[in-house]
């Protein structure tokens, strides 16, 4: 079993797209193991996004983030994290049948993140969730 930090990033929120983003990782048969809604700060983004500090969008991003809530979850099954960014599509959204591809309106506000590798769900699941919030570790 395999364990991945999905984000519904704000524009989803703001859209009313929660429900049918959730909807498509359930129907698939992710399991959702833990999940908030939550507005977070410029630290928290930093953190999560270290990888891109530097990079010319990386202050939109870090913005865009902190615009307002966002759902954050842990979905878990075997091989989660492939399938979850399988599900989602291709960063730009160009994959049609994918979240992305179907209702992104651009790169930025492209609606979902998944982690993209173990080491990366372990270190994403660890900045928003703590022991007792319901994932078994
Ligand atoms: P991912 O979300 O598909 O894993 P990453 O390369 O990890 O894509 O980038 C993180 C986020 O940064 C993307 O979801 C997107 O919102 C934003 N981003 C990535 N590349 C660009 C870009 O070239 N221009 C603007 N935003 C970008
Ligand atoms: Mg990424």
């Amino acid at each position: 079993m395999e364990q991945t930090l999905v984000l519904i990033k704000p524009d989803a929120v703001e859209r009313g797209l929660v429900g049918k983003i959730i909807n498509r990782f359930e129907e698939k048969g992710l399991k959702i193991v833990a999940m908030k809604m939550e507005h977070i700060s410029r630290e928290v983004a930093e953190a999560h996004y270290r990888e891109h500090r530097g990079k010319p969008f990386y202050r939109e991003l870090v913005d865009f983030i902190t615009s307002g809530p966002l759902v954050a979850m842990v979905l878990q099954g075997p091989g989660a994290i492939e399938t979850v960014r399988r599900i989602m599509g291709d960063t730009a959204g160009t994959t049609p049948g994918t979240i992305r591809g179907d209702w992104a309106e651009g790169v930025t506000r492209n609606l979902v993140h998944g982690s993209d590798s173990p080491a990366s769900a372990a270190r994403e699941i660890a900045i928003f969730f703590g022991q007792g919030e319901g994932i078994t570790r």
